[in-house]
């Protein structure tokens, strides 16, 4: 049973953006300069609007986190109340906000307004708005704050932006390297030569009034065995992780390892074959190496010991400059699309987003095998499962 939640409120436009985190273990070091430098992050990347230039995202606790005398912020077992203040907060101002009738095809106005019984798409663009990335980017940046507690941690990157891509492999040997170089492109793409291609496709975008997606690849690294269960569909890992990512604004596919390219490969060259290496015992993977990693660290919805490979592809930015055909919602006459101050392209920070929602299944996972109420309750139960299975067959 799944152990951490959260939820998120706010409009884009609203006074403040707000999260509520339940489920964390008391005795958790919070870095928040760790999560304020992930929603930072977040607010960058080639291709930004207007938007970000106003804010400054960072995090005020207002529950669950005590700073201690040592001078260090840790949870103590309740649930986590956080906000991140909108500076851009004109909802309350119907001049700064007025109602729009022509919905933006791709965007969520036509469906919501005709959802809510409504001709005005303002409602539901304030809540569809991927402002709302803020709150989950600071949800999983906390649940990142244990998963390296407990050795793992994560790395995403943009895998390509419309037809440019890079060919770059990640590996447990390289990725540590690769963040300063991804974090010194405005891409967000470790490889400077692709994402010099990537680049001029956004340019060439910007110039014709159009919008770019792309797809955005994360692995995580240092995953405990079995997390997850084959025992019941819910229970299953890599449906929690393709649900999360599904799940982000203009996400329209999700692959895990090789993915859609696995079904069209005999089975001897997707199965990851296994070996074992006494020399990596003490290792997560317990010993049992694998050839290659082409289920992306998950077999029967459940970690393996490798690392866990996604990949999400998010559709071009839904706002055009040279707005598309559509109709007003009030006459039902032919109308351009509404025009709202947006991005060219935001994959770079969908790429921080997805690794941070997808940090947040894993840790959710990680607490639904080992539990515990404090961290040091769950160190040992994870420590005893890994020295039992060290020891197995069991006597
Ligand atoms: C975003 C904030 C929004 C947009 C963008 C992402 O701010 P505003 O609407 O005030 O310009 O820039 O949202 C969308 C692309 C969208 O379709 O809603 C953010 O903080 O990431």
């Amino acid at each position: 049973m799944s152990r951490l939640r959260y939820t998120t409120a706010g409009e884009s436009h609203g006074p403040s953006l707000v999260i509520l985190v339940e489920g964390l273990p008391a005795g958790l070091v919070v870095d928040t300069d760790f999560i304020n430098h992930e929603l930072k992050r977040r607010q960058g990347g080639y291709g930004r609007g207007g938007r970000q230039k106003i804010e400054t995202d960072a995090v005020n606790f207002l529950a669950g986190v005590r700073l201690y005398a040592d001078g260090v912020r840790r949870t103590f077992g309740a649930p986590v109340a956080i906000s991140i203040p909108n500076k851009d907060n004109r909802l309350d101002d119907p001049d700064k906000t007025p109602p729009l009738s022509q919905p933006r095809p791709g965007h969520a106005d036509l469906a919501g307004s005709l959802k809510w019984l409504t001709t005005d798409c303002r409602e539901t663009l304030e809540r569809a708005s991927a402002r709302e990335t803020a709150s989950r980017v600071a949800a999983g940046a906390l649940s990142r704050c244990l998963l390296r507690s407990f050795g793992i941690d994560t790395f995403g990157f943009v895998r390509s932006v419309g037809p440019a891509s890079t060919a770059i492999q990640i590996h447990a040997r390289n990725w540590r390297e690769l963040v300063r170089v991804r974090d010194d492109d405005d891409l967000y793409c470790p490889d400077p030569t692709a994402s010099g291609a990537m680049r001029a496709f956004v340019q060439q975008m910007k110039q014709d009034k159009d919008t770019a997606g792309g797809v955005v690849e994360c692995h995580v690294f240092g995953c405990p065995i079995g997390l997850g269960s084959s025992m019941s569909g819910p229970g299953r890992l890599d449906g929690r992780i393709a649900q999360a990512v599904m799940s982000i604004q203009a996400f329209k596919g999700v692959e895990i390892g090789l993915g859609f390219e696995a079904s069209r490969l005999p089975g001897s060259k997707v199965h990851d074959e296994i070996f074992f290496d006494a020399d990596k015992r003490d290792e997560r993977s317990l010993g049992f190496v694998r050839g290659s990693n082409n289920a992306g660290g998950l077999e029967g919805g459940m970690t393996n010991g490798m690392p866990v490979v996604v990949r999400g592809a998010m559709k071009p930015i839904s706002t055009l400059g040279r707005p598309l055909r559509s109709v007003d919602l009030n006459t039902r006459e032919a109308k351009e699309a509404g025009w709202e101050r947006s991005d060219i392209s935001a994959i770079s920070a969908a790429g921080v987003v997805m690794e941070n929602v997808i940090a947040f299944e894993i840790a959710d996972a990680l607490l639904e095998k080992f539990g515990g109420d404090s961290m040091t309750e769950t160190r040992a139960n994870l420590e005893s499962f890994e020295k039992l299975a060290r020891s197995l067959p069991l006597g």
